[in-house]
């Protein structure tokens, strides 16, 4: 009689580990679209939620993954630390259309509103990008709500950035060459972080003269122009921690 006791304790043991591991696998924790460490690229916060700009331009699924950071796609950015390389559990919850867009690393995907899906992270920062509804969707328009993340997964503090925005609005355009010659001229301030282009320290002429050479070419080195994100803390078992603990 006892052995049978004990045997349905450990079977009973061994259910509960295997549910609570499942459990702090699943994607549970929310990231909302409005939060922190989150980039909106046309779309607006309304209500919480993260709503496709209406004069945005619909990408096929062929541009996404061609053009990740073509500041004309509609897309919002999450960025998340991951504590090791390995595939991770993720769902979406947004409305408005069919499917939607997801981008990690050079991987484009396409997911159904709270589906679970998985990505392969990298060790450290990981930015995972949620476009706006495809051209394929004729018209659509999405509203995500959040990207919900397996436990293990941390959000960050710190602050998106577009390289080349020397003005700082999120944008890179002619502006910025204006602004980069304005600094030259007559030291007026630029966003240094932005304005670093030639990958030697500090802000020079050369650094101007990629912009050039980008805006002079067009479009397609415009897309090199990428968006960044400066880490300043993870946030790891609800406690924000200094950038020592990376
Ligand atoms: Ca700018
Ligand atoms: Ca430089």
């Amino acid at each position: 009689m006892k052995k049978a006791l004990a045997a349905i304790l450990l079977i009973f043991a061994l259910l509960s580990a295997t549910m609570l591991t499942g459990y702090a696998q699943s994607p549970s924790v929310t990231l909302r679209a409005d939060g922190k460490g989150v980039y909106l690229n046309l779309f607006s916060v309304k209500d919480g939620n993260a709503v496709e700009s209406s004069e945005s331009n619909a990408p096929s699924l062929d541009d996404i993954t061609s053009y990740p950071d073509d500041g004309k796609i509609p897309y919002i950015a999450f960025a998340i630390y991951a504590p090791e390389a390995k595939s991770y559990d993720f769902s979406l919850l947004f409305s408005g259309a069919d499917y939607a867009a997801v981008k990690s690393g050079s991987i484009v995907i396409t997911v159904n509103n709270a589906q679970e899906f998985s990505l392969e992270l990298v060790k450290g920062l990981n930015i995972i990008y949620c476009f706006g509804a495809c051209n394929e969707l004729n018209g659509a328009k999405i509203t995500y709500s959040s990207l919900k993340c397996e436990p293990v997964l941390c959000d960050t503090e710190g602050e998106f950035y577009v390289s080349g925005d020397a003005n700082g609005d999120k944008v890179s355009d002619l502006r910025d060459l204006i602004r980069y010659k304005k600094h030259f001229a007559d030291g007026s301030e630029l966003d240094s972080r932005s304005a670093e282009l030639d990958g030697e320290e500090g802000i020079t002429t050369a650094d101007m003269a990629v912009m050039r050479k980008c805006l002079l070419s067009g479009e397609e080195a415009l897309k090199s122009i990428v968006l960044k994100y400066d880490l300043k803390y993870i946030n790891r078992d609800n406690e924000v921690e200094d950038n020592w603990n990376f």
